[in-house]
């Protein structure tokens, strides 16, 4: 996946950043896009079997003097292609993870192909408001990386953590 990434350091110097939002279906892209942007776009279009739907978000929002384009990527693991295509260009990326509930594989494998690919990537910590949400769990099974707890219930953790997230960024410029 992404493999036509470059990294993108023009793109944010123009005060422009393209970060795509990736994670299995039902993670909570949309809502988060949502919680973000109140004027974002949800986009769903039926598959050409009928048997699902292939859903695309996308949100725009300043933060810290950047222009943010947030681009949400169907969960559903045969949509590879449509992954791509969105990611072309990409400055960084959001992984999206549900806690109140065990990492499935396509989370996990979505999970080392962006890691693999070396973007800078933030993974969000989702549902937290849910009694039985463990981010403890998910953080012992990732590892290294740059995590945020949140919930999309409550609008500021999203978009607190987004800022922090493009605060890393700007600072790597
Ligand atoms: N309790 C709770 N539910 C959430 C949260 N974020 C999303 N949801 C719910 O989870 C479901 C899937 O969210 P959605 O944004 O459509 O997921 P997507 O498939 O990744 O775009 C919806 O019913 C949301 O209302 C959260 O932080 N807490
Ligand atoms: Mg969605």
């Amino acid at each position: 996946m992404i493999k036509e990434h470059t990294a993108n350091s023009s793109t944010m110097a123009a005060g422009k950043l393209k970060i795509v939002v990736f994670g299995a279906y039902n993670a909570g892209k949309s809502s988060f896009i949502q919680a973000v942007d109140p004027s974002s776009k949800h986009i769903e279009a039926p598959a050409e079997d009928g048997t699902t739907t292939v859903a695309m978000d996308f949100g725009r929002i300043t933060v810290r003097n950047m222009q943010v384009f947030l681009f949400g990527t169907p969960g559903q693991e045969r949509f590879e292609f449509v992954r791509q295509i969105i990611s072309r260009g990409m400055d960084a990326a959001i992984m999206i993870i549900d806690c109140s509930c065990e990492m499935d594989e396509f989370t996990r494998h979505l999970y080392q192909q962006l890691t693999e690919e070396g973007i800078p990537l933030a993974v969000m910590l989702n549902k937290c408001d849910l009694v039985e949400s463990c981010p403890a769990m998910i953080r012992r099974q990732l590892g290294d990386v740059l995590m945020f707890e949140i919930t999309t219930v409550d609008k500021d953790s999203a978009g607190k953590a987004l800022d922090a997230f493009v605060g890393t960024l700007v600072t790597d410029l």
